[in-house]
């Protein structure tokens, strides 16, 4: 068997790689790392690192030639940190606090099933916002993912935002179960495609659960440098990629 390293596979991380917000299992690392004998292959989720590391493990920037959180916000290449970006820096302090402010009072007028602590995760690149707060315990958190979509509790929260602050040109993205992420438009997932020198590769592959318009992979699945493939679970990814790369 020969590398053929021309050819590189992009995979989101939850629904893709692990169930939502869980580890991967050891199964799936090693069958990661047995594709990667084959190809390049790199991770590309909207989570920031320390909790992509907790997901993949604290080898992932040496498991994968490519480690992009926060969409690639900040980047690894073979080990090294090769970029990171600053939401604040970008829109600047008047801008960061108004959003903030209108975060938190927004929520403050919220009543749901229930809630509880870190409505706002202030991360490099961009604020994660979550309506029951992330500290939520797993079940609450499954039950929120439920009564959400019946009662679109963050798809109207993204529309008043979207209203608000229609002069920032911003993103709102709901990618996981209990949260949405906000940041410059262009700074979703094909943001890490600029890490990625196009003449060291014949194929770029993406593989990821939430390609559908709205969902943080579509923008990826959908740009022209890339053959995007939607995946229902990590085991679906593990069956396309041994039909696709293990022939
Ligand atoms: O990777 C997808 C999303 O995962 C988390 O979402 P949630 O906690 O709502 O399930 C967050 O880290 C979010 O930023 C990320 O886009």
């Amino acid at each position: 068997m020969t590398k053929n390293a021309r050819v590189l596979a992009l995979f989101d991380i939850d629904g893709t790689l692990t169930k939502a917000r869980l580890n991967i299992t050891p199964e799936m690392r090693a069958f990661m790392l047995s594709l990667r004998e084959r190809i390049t292959v790199g991770v590309v989720g909207g989570s920031d690192f320390p909790k992509q590391k907790e997901q993949l493990g604290d080898t992932v920037v040496a498991d994968y030639d490519y480690a992009f959180s926060e969409n690639g916000l900040t980047a690894y290449k073979d080990g090294e940190l090769i970029g990171q970006q600053s939401f604040r820096d970008k829109i600047g302090e008047d801008a960061m606090q108004r959003l903030l402010n209108f975060t938190l009072a927004y929520l403050s007028k919220l009543n749901l099933p229930v809630k509880r602590g870190t409505f706002i995760e202030f991360r490099k690149g961009m604020l994660n916002i979550s309506p029951i707060g992330r500290n939520c315990s797993r079940p609450e958190r499954d039950e929120f993912e439920t009564y959400d979509k019946t009662a679109g509790v963050r798809t109207a929260m993204v529309a008043a935002m979207q209203d608000e602050f229609k002069d920032l040109d911003l993103t709102f993205s709901i990618g996981g179960q209990i949260s949405f992420d906000v940041f410059p438009r262009g700074w979703d997932k094909t943001y890490c495609l600029s890490f990625i020198n196009a003449e060291d590769f014949d194929e770029i592959h993406f593989f990821g659960d939430k390609t559908y318009r709205g969902g943080n992979d579509f923008e990826i699945f959908e740009d022209p440098r890339t053959v995007g493939h939607t995946v229902t679970s990590p085991d679906d990814t593990k069956a396309q990629c041994e039909a696709l790369f293990f022939k």
